[in-house]
């Protein structure tokens, strides 16, 4: 197949690769409705994929990963910039000379009897001034087909790339998926990528965390804007205005969830209504008239299953409904459809579990779908996609939101005082670990601005970027910055509050913040809301005014324990941590003593 490109870059960056794997044949994606039934065909051919139901599912199809590859590898993700002060201490380094003489060496010939797909695809709307094109070789139908989904894809990149040279390489290889061998490599400032041993998600769409948060992460800081782990929502009020808010929280934090939440039925009925821009990752950077503006650089939801039924997220599910890969979930064999746990209170009977093996539904040690199981469905397919979605210019944002999974501590909402503020308790974000990654689940670690695993550089260096952008802008077109955490839990164990649908009465107050319509208490850790000003109409029983009242108090010993680990954390960067963030630590010591 002849290649769809003149650009040099391109073409003997191919040339070298394949002369490291040794392709048997290369294949050009050209994002053809032709091509992809190609594919799928062959993958289901070879038991790559299995073809679900198409009169339920149309266009779907299921895949199972190898066992020992099921979520992303943080210990063997590596930032490979030749100095490692500048990965920092949050960061996996290695020199990269050393990687990628280890890449290649593991890499090499692992093509041999296999094909090699060219992927050309766009982070952004093709041609949008916030996007920018990669480049991903891939021994993997399903990457490819995933890739199709989660991006834009085909000649019409390569159209609008030319010449340039400024483009991210994207290496990955199957090999063995040997979880010994198996490492996902950043090269910041080569823009390159070097995948290997994995065939899971966010290890191996390469477009995802790799390049749209780590590369990007990077790109941004020397370019003058952000690349963030956080949704894009719009909110439309009865008048019919619209506010965007951003959102960061850690993997599996309910990031797709509030993304498409659906009003409880009060604000429904008043008229209010709220729209999906993105759900995992925002470009961020100033527009023209002073104020932040963002896009989502994916054209896809790659979600978390298990959860996900028609009272929890009904938009997320409806996006299943065609065109979708499932990964790691159970196979109903009755009609040849899927499963997951949460999906409803039946379970197939005659079913296989996530790794392929009988499984009777049956309450037992064995789950049907894996914690970490995905879909990954058009974002096209999403009833409540924005109708800004493919605005290349992006919309602007209004507020900014970081929050985590805290069991205790982090109230339900605060407001920062200012940006500066706002940047600290980022900084200082932490939340329990999930099945997202491999490794313990349920630990509190700090995780800032949920972007722990994702930022492609010294994470202090990343915190003065944001105070650097917050110093371009005019306090009055800035975001207003806020924490909120939907996970508190009581001393049973039980969430303290409801969340989905009913975060809107939090988000609603966040607005009215924004435009300067209510008040709240100034506390020691920021602005608190009154309890009266957060609508809890129609809860009953879910929430009293009392419990809601306790998950908005600031325990001062709690905080006080908190800045201990504040410190320690703050204490790994050494001299590089601004000099804002010592500041503001050191006012809310003094503010919780
Ligand atoms: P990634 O795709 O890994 O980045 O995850 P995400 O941040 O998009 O998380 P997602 O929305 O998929 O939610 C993950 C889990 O959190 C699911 O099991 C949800 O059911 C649960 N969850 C989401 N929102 C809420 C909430 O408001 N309250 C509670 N208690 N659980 C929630
Ligand atoms: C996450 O872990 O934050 C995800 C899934 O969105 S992955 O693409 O695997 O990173
Ligand atoms: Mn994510």
């Amino acid at each position: 197949m002849s290649a769809l490109t003149t650009n040099k870059s391109v073409l003997s960056w191919i040339d070298e690769k394949v002369e490291l794997v040794k392709p048997d044949k290369i294949v050009w994606i050209d994002g053809s409705q032709e091509q992809i039934e190609e594919l799928r065909a062959q993958a289901c051919s070879t038991g790559e994929l299995v073809k679900l139901n198409q009169e339920l599912l149309p266009d779907c199809y299921l895949h199972r990963t190898a066992v020992n590859d099921v979520a992303r590898v943080e210990d063997r993700t590596l930032i490979c910039s030749k100095k490692e002060e500048d990965a920092g201490p949050t960061n996996h380094w290695m020199d990269p000379e050393k990687a990628y003489a280890m890449l290649y060496d593991i890499a090499k010939d692992s093509y041999k009897g296999r094909t090699m797909y060219v992927i050309p695809y766009s982070m952004g709307p093709v041609g949008s001034p916030f996007a920018k094109v990669g480049i991903e070789l891939t021994d993997s139908i399903y990457v490819v087909l995933n890739m199709v989904i989660m991006t834009r894809v085909g000649s019409a990149v390569l159209d609008v790339l030319g010449d340039s040279e400024d483009w991210v390489r994207g290496l990955h290889c199957r090999c063995d998926i040997d979880a010994e061998k198996r490492w996902i490599c950043q090269f910041p400032e080569d823009n390159t990528i070097i995948s290997v041993n994995s065939g899971y998600g966010g290890n191996v769409l390469l477009g995802k965390k790799c390049f749209a948060l780590r590369i990007a992460s990077y790109q941004g800081k020397n370019e003058g804007w952000q690349a963030e782990h956080m949704l894009i929502l719009g909110i439309q009020n009865p008048k019919g205005e619209v506010k965007y808010i951003c959102a960061a929280f850690p993997s599996a934090c309910g990031k797709t969830n509030l993304a498409m939440l659906i009003p409880p039925a009060l604000y429904q009925e008043k008229g209010y209504k709220v729209w999906c821009v993105g759900d995992d990752i925002s470009w961020i950077r100033k527009g023209p008239d002073g104020r932040l503006y963002a896009i989502n650089p994916e054209n896809g939801f790659f979600g978390v299953a298990p959860g996900t039924n028609e009272k929890s997220n009904p938009n997320a599910l409806a996006s299943t409904k065609k065109g979708t890969i499932f990964t790691n979930v159970a196979h109903n064999l009755d009609n040849n459809t899927v499963w997951w746990e949460g999906l409803d209170k039946n379970p197939p009977a005659n079913a296989m579990e996530w790794k392929g093996n009988p499984w009777n539904g049956q309450e037992s040690e064995e789950k049907g779908a894996h914690p970490n199981s995905r879909f990954t469905a058009p974002a096209i397919n999403c009833p409540c996609l924005s109708s800004e979605f493919e605005n290349p210019n992006g919309v602007p944002i209004s507020a900014i939101v970081f929050g985590g999974r805290r069991a205790k501590l982090a109230p339900l909402v605060y407001q920062s005082r200012d940006w500066n503020h706002g940047v600290f308790v980022g900084s200082i974000m932490a939340s329990e670990t999930t099945a997202a990654a491999a490794g313990a689940v349920g630990v509190v670690r700090r995780d800032p601005m949920a972007m722990l695993p994702f930022c492609g550089y010294n994470m202090a260096d990343y915190w003065q970027h944001w105070i650097d952008i917050g110093k371009t802008l005019d306090p009055e077109k800035a975001p207003k910055i806020f924490n909120v955490n939907w996970f508190r839990k009581d001393d049973e164990g039980n969430f303290m509050w409801p969340g989905f649908g009913d975060n809107l009465r939090v988000l609603d107050w966040i607005i009215d913040r924004c435009e300067g319509k209510v008040g709240a208490q100034e506390t020691e850790i920021g602005y608190i809301p009154f309890a009266e000003d957060i609508n809890i109409e129609g809860l009953e029983g879910e929430v009293s005014l009392e419990s809601l009242k306790s998950i908005l108090e600031v325990e001062k010993e709690l905080w006080q324990e908190d800045a201990k680990g504040i410190e320690e954390f703050y204490a790994k960067f050494g001299d590089k941590i601004p000099q804002v963030l010592v500041d503001e630590l050191e006012t809310l010591k003094k503010n919780v003593q």
